[in-house]
């Protein structure tokens, strides 16, 4: 039996990570960071009662600022591969915490690696690096591939370019099965509420059902290359399976401005919007609402621009070229713009029909998200 460690499992992809490992028949460890609020609900599915039965669940406190903590687990585990997913993974929350993201996507890449190496474990256990196409930053060519030059243009960015290099240095130096995933933006029903695509997904079925008159956002303008996140997790376990380790580009190779996002999204459930206005004045109004159930009145202004959302410097397009992917690991999406919209627009309708339900019955729900 395989046995992996995945840093991050928590997050979004650790946890659809987790249902694909488990499934194929692995033992699963995880570093969760102690919080005060339990933060395991994303994986609480596959959690097994330690007191009942054979588990190939296991969860670890842990830290990826922390060395010896890494250290002591991954000589515990003695992994066949590390999945290296934890991260402060918000670009605009890196602006405001600058030097803790370096720290803990720049520093806690290196800190992994050496502990694997100083364990002497180099020759055993293969290292997943999550890399991001926000290393492309400012545009310089496009689709963006595996030899387009990198332009960092966030803390977080100029963080994970350092994840990369050493991940690549380690992989040169001592000969370590260390690659990384240049991952374009993916998303699902698990995506965190403050990246775009949940939080409109999210105000959609909340605007829908009365429970919130606006969503405020930053830069529409945006070109983002979305793919699914149950498709991403796939990718990311072929690049551990082959002879030679190299990095890749997971991406669809379609790109969608965040305004068509938005307007896909309300579409999902009959509410046509139009658009107007320009920058920070643009807003978006309701043209038609073909559901009859939602009580949206023509004119209704439901989006709006708050300048608080956007960054002092922007990431304007990205649009990846998944080739090298399609032909070394057989990868392609499966799931399609559409679909992906539809799932998280349907997921969080039934979310927030629970909150609806208990609002109309005179109790207070709190359901604010920035
Ligand atoms: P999430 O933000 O959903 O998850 C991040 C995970 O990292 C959580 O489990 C979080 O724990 C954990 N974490 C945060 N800080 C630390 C720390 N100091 N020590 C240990 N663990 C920590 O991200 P995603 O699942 O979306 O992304 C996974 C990885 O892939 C990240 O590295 C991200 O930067 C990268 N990436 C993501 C892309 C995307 O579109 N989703 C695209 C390209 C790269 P907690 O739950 O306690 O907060
Ligand atoms: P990104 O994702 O920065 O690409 O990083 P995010 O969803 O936060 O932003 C995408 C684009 O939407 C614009 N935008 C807004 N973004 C947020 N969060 N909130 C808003 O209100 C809003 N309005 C407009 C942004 O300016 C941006 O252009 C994600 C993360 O998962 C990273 O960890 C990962 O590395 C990259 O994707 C690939």
């Amino acid at each position: 039996m395989k046995r992996a460690l995945i840093t991050g499992i928590t997050g979004q992809d650790g946890a659809y990570l987790t249902e694909l490992l488990l499934g194929k028949g692995y033992e699963v460890h995880g570093i969760k960071r102690r919080s005060s609020l339990i933060n395991t609900e994303r994986i609480d599915q596959f959690y097994q009662d330690p007191h009942e039965g054979e588990r190939r669940l296991f969860l670890h406190h842990g830290d990826l600022t922390d060395s010896t903590n890494l250290i002591r687990i991954i000589q515990q585990v003695q992994p066949d591969e590390i999945y290296n997913l934890g991260a402060m993974s918000h670009v605009r929350v890196s602006f405001e915490t600058p030097e803790y993201t370096a720290d803990v996507d720049g520093m806690g890449t290196l800190r992994l690696l050496e502990a694997v190496r100083i364990l002497g474990l180099g020759q055993k256990t293969r290292i997943y690096q999550a890399s991001t196409s926000e290393l492309y930053g400012l545009v310089q060519q496009v689709p963006q591939s595996e030899t387009t030059p990198f332009y960092p243009r966030s803390p977080y960015a100029v963080a994970k370019l350092y994840g990369y290099w050493i991940t690549v240095n380690y992989r040169e130096a001592y000969g370590m099965y260390a690659c990384n995933g240049i991952l374009f933006n993916h998303e699902s029903p698990l995506r965190g509420e403050t990246f775009v695509t949940r939080k409109i997904t999210r105000g959609v079925a909340q605007i829908a059902l009365g429970l919130q008159a606006k969503l405020y956002l930053g830069n529409l303008n945006a070109k983002r290359d979305w793919g699914h996140a149950k498709d991403y997790v796939e990718a990311m376990w072929r690049m551990l399976q082959q002879d030679k380790a190299e990095d890749y580009v997971i991406a669809t190779g379609v790109t969608t401005t965040v305004r068509e996002f938005v307007r896909l999204a309300f579409a999902e459930l009959g509410i046509e919007l139009e658009f107007s206005g320009e920058g920070v004045h643009e807003q978006a109004w309701v043209k038609a609402c073909h559901h009859p159930e939602y009580q949206l009145r023509t004119g209704t202004v439901v989006v709006q621009i708050d300048e608080r959302y956007i960054r002092p410097t922007e990431v304007e397009l990205l649009i990846g070229d998944p080739g090298k992917a399609q032909r070394d690991l057989g990868w392609a999406p499966r799931y399609t713009l559409a679909a992906l919209v539809e799932e998280m627009v349907r997921a969080d309708l039934r979310l927030f029909e629970r909150d609806a339900y208990l609002q109309a019955g005179g109790h207070a729900t709190a359901n604010a998200y920035e």
